[in-house]
């Protein structure tokens, strides 16, 4: 072992001294934390043991050694019988582990199901298999997953999920995780304790305060939390860095509090602009000018700060222009301030590479290409890394010739504040990461997933690292049974059925709309909104259909809780549609003063959403109780848990003070349904029922008035608690909301039948 281990370094070192591996591999060897095979080893072993259980995990050998091609698993079998999977590094051990689960054994995982049963006379197939990740990063998350979906997580939490992105392959991610070290910088500066707090964001809104978008919304942030944070960050890190996972940290961007100007009243500070309308309260901080001395200083003490706390894989991230616009157009302004940021990197960690966030590029005149250019080349190739945020919709590395030569990686945006709905680009993701490769002179380095939020669409993310660990296009058609086939371990071909009509509906999005989850049931109500679907929604009640019938042959001690699952987001997501299309027709009877129609249409929207109701608070991976009883056991003491509920609450539904960016991250789950985004609904039926029989026009403004006052901006206030468990047979309930809405669709009152084409399938005449 120690001998390999002996060849690998020398092999380590050939590659950095710039021995012709392309700039990719050496981006990623330069950042790959230098830890000890045997460690790798055992983290790797431990992953697969949590995932198959101390007794399956028994006929697998892993072995790390970087003999191995560049990222890269072996698998072959031993004499023994036992199946030996060698790795270059914990991570494509773990990538190789999944592997053979996935293709050889026909058993895959989920967000939800990480733990995968075997059975116990299990003969492993004998097979060799070698393979390379055509990708030398494979990168995963976004600043805001982490207050989206990763905002309550303790370390259990945690575990799994990085179980999860060593299985997929995963090689980058962040760690943004800062209070504590600002709380100690602005200290030493000489900032008092009611002005950090004044600062510091919420535990629910650290995301946005962090990039300067707000300040002090939500707060104030505890010094007991912000060192319980620090300490699972520092767990996180170390679960990652043991697997070979690199991780980049935060660097300085230039945001400061309002109280900096106190104490360095000659420093050249812009104003940041307002974000989403919040109030000066919460808004507009200082921005110091990047040529300024003390943006030096600041950036400096924190980034040491920083280190001496996490560590470091020479990688930081900052963004000093995230939805804020530049205080200055010009090319030679952008070119001082990207070289001023990296070197105040580079005055902590010499050899440092800055992460970016591209999403600054898209759709935003600012940045004409000129600006781009300057910025983006000022810094030493090879030594910023783009993320080019959402590839599959708004990719920028065409319009800008591969970055001007920085590396980029490839990232799928598939998500937008953690909201609920089945869509997806399936074909796009498959088709834009071969593009990007095959585009001359290509400085892609990899590929990633950048979701706001998780847990949702599984399909997706699992398809879209595929792929980028993957050389060729994989076969759709092919990947999507195989994916039916391992997500409930039986081979079906209804089942199968079932995804490729998903596949060819609610997965094949091809538009230029900006997908928000903002459906019918998730809006607030108005007589001017226009759903819209791109696919036929027959696919997904056929679909709903087929997977209702294979209750049967699912296996129970296995399969069974990840098809309750997806029976609970289908039935969901028909609903969801439903309730568009009954929109419609409510819109049609108020058109046409129609009041009888009208009630008649408000009362089956009021019965959609019992059902929807009904059918998510039978699954246990929608319900608001989880997410609240998260947040308040996340609260450092018993009287911060209030706190931390309001944040919690605040965040799904009025997003800000005064409903700022209402419903951004609304969510379809148990609890909101019933106590949020029905009672809107069933206050806009009443006002508009009440002004069609008095012969009035429906007046918005009141309405709106109104459901502000009355739901949303009290919701926020609330402590009502939820059930933790499910509740109801999934399968029944399920089948019974199909029964019903089927029948709905030969009503002669739902004369707006466009998405949904009742003739063919269901014998109406
Ligand atoms: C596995 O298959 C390979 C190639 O066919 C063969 O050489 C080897 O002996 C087999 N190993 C075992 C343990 O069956
Ligand atoms: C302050 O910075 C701005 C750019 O943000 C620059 O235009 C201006 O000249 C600077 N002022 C001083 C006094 O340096
Ligand atoms: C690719 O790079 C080479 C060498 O710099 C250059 O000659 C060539 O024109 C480039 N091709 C394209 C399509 O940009
Ligand atoms: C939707 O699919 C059904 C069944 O395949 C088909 O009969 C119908 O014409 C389609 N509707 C539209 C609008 O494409
Ligand atoms: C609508 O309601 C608003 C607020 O209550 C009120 O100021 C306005 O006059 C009303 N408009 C009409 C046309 O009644
Ligand atoms: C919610 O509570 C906060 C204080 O905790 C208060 O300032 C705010 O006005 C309340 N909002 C509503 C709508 O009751
Ligand atoms: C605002 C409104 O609905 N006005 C209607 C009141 O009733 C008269 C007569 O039926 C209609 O002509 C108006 O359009």
């Amino acid at each position: 072992m120690r001998k390999i281990w002996i060849l690998g370094l020398a092999l380590l070192l050939r590659v950095c001294l710039g021995l012709g591996l392309g700039m990719g591999p050496e981006l990623a060897m330069h950042l790959a934390p230098n830890t000890l095979p045997d460690v790798q080893e055992a983290a790797a072993r431990a992953v697969i043991q949590r995932v198959i259980g101390p007794r399956s995990s028994k006929l697998f050998i892993v072995e790390v050694t970087r003999l191995l091609e560049f990222r890269s698993f072996q698998i072959t079998m031993l004499d023994s019988g036992q199946i030996l999977i060698g790795g270059w590094d914990g991570v494509s051990v773990c990538k190789g582990f999944h592997h053979y689960l996935k293709y050889v054994l026909n058993r895959d995982v989920d967000w939800f199901k990480m733990r995968v049963e075997l059975p116990t006379n299990l003969q492993l197939p004998n097979v060799t298999i070698h393979s390379t990740s055509a990708s030398p990063i494979l990168y995963h998350q976004n600043v805001c997953t982490w207050s989206y979906s990763f905002a309550w997580w303790g370390i259990e939490q945690w575990r799994r999920h990085i179980d999860w992105m060593a299985l997929m392959g995963i090689s980058l991610s962040i760690a943004p995780v800062q209070e504590a070290v600002w709380q100690e910088v602005y200290s030493q500066l000489g900032l008092s304790a009611a002005e950090i707090e004044a600062h510091l964001a919420g535990p629910a809104f650290q995301a946005w305060q962090r990039m300067g978008n707000i300040r002090g919304w939500g707060g104030p942030l505890k010094l007991e939390y912000q060192r319980l944070q620090e300490l699972l960050q520092q767990d996180i890190l170390r679960a990652q860095r043991d697997l070979g996972m690199s991780v980049a940290l935060p660097a300085f961007a230039g945001h400061v509090p309002t109280a900096m100007s106190r104490l360095y009243p000659k420093a050249n500070y812009s104003a940041v602009e307002r974000w989403n309308s919040f109030p000066d309260a919460y808004c507009c901080g200082l921005f110091i000018e990047p040529r300024d001395p003390l943006f030096d200083l600041v950036a400096t003490l924190f980034l040491r700060g920083v280190v001496q706390r996490y560590g470091s894989n020479h990688i930081f991230f900052c963004d000093p222009f995230n939805e804020l616009q530049p205080p200055v157009a010009q090319p030679e302004y952008m070119r001082a301030t990207a070289a001023a940021i990296h070197n105040s990197m580079r005055r902590v960690d010499p050899e440092a590479v800055w992460l970016l966030q591209g999403w600054m590029f898209v759709k935003n005149i600012f940045w004409t290409d000129a600006m781009m250019e300057a910025f983006l080349t000022a810094v030493p190739i090879g030594r910023l890394l783009v993320l080019d945020l959402q590839s599959e919709q708004f990719p920028q590395y065409q319009r800008t010739d591969s970055y001007y030569g920085q590396p980029f990686v490839w990232c799928m945006l598939h998500n937008f504040g953690g909201t609920l709905g089945m869509f997806g680009s399936a074909d796009l993701v498959n088709t834009g990461i071969e593009a990007a490769r095959r585009m001359p002179n290509s400085s892609i380095v990899g590929v990633g997933i950048t979701p706001e939020g998780i847990g949702q669409n599984y399909v997706m993310y699992s398809l879209a690292l595929e792929r980028g660990w993957s050389e060729h296009n994989l076969d759709l058609d092919r990947w999507f049974r195989h994916f039916a086939r391992t997500r409930y371990g039986v081979d079906d071909e209804g089942l199968q059925q079932v995804w490729q009509l998903l596949r060819h509906s609610v997965y094949s999005f091809r538009g230029l709309q900006k997908m928000r989850g903002g459906y019918t049931v998730t809006r607030r109500p108005a007589l001017n909104q226009e759903p819209f679907t791109w696919y036929n929604a027959t696919d997904v009640l056929e679909a709903w259909e087929l997977l209702l019938s294979a209750r049967a042959i699912i296996p129970l001690e296995d399969g069974y809780a990840i098809y309750e699952h997806d029976l609970v987001d289908i039935t969901r997501q028909y609903l969801q549609i439903s309730a568009d299309q009954l929109y419609d027709n409510l819109k049609s009877a108020y058109r046409k003063r129609q009041g009888n129609r009208f009630e008649y249409l408000g009362s089956k929207l009021l019965q959609l959403f019992d059902d929807l109701e009904r059918i998510l608070a039978s699954g246990s991976n929608f319900l608001l109780g989880t997410w609240l009883a998260d947040a308040k056991r996340a609260a450092p003491s018993a009287k911060d848990k209030a706190n931390f509920e309001f944040n919690a609450r605040n965040q799904l539904t009025a997003w800000g003070p005064d409903a700022q960016i209402v419903d951004y991250a609304c969510k379809q789950w148990s609890g909101l349904v019933w106590d949020y985004y029905r009672p809107r609904w069933a206050l806009f039926l009443d006002d508009v029922a009440l002004a069609l029989h008095s012969n009035r026009s429906f007046n918005s403004t009141a309405f709106r008035r109104r459901v502000l006052l009355e739901v949303e901006l009290p919701f926020s206030n609330k402590s009502d608690v939820y059930p933790v468990e499910p509740m109801g047979n999934t399968w029944f309930i399920s089948q019974n909301i199909y029964e019903r809405w089927k029948g709905y669709l030969r009503d002669t009152q739902f004369l707006h039948n466009n998405r949904i084409s009742v003739n063919l399938k269901l014998g109406v005449p």
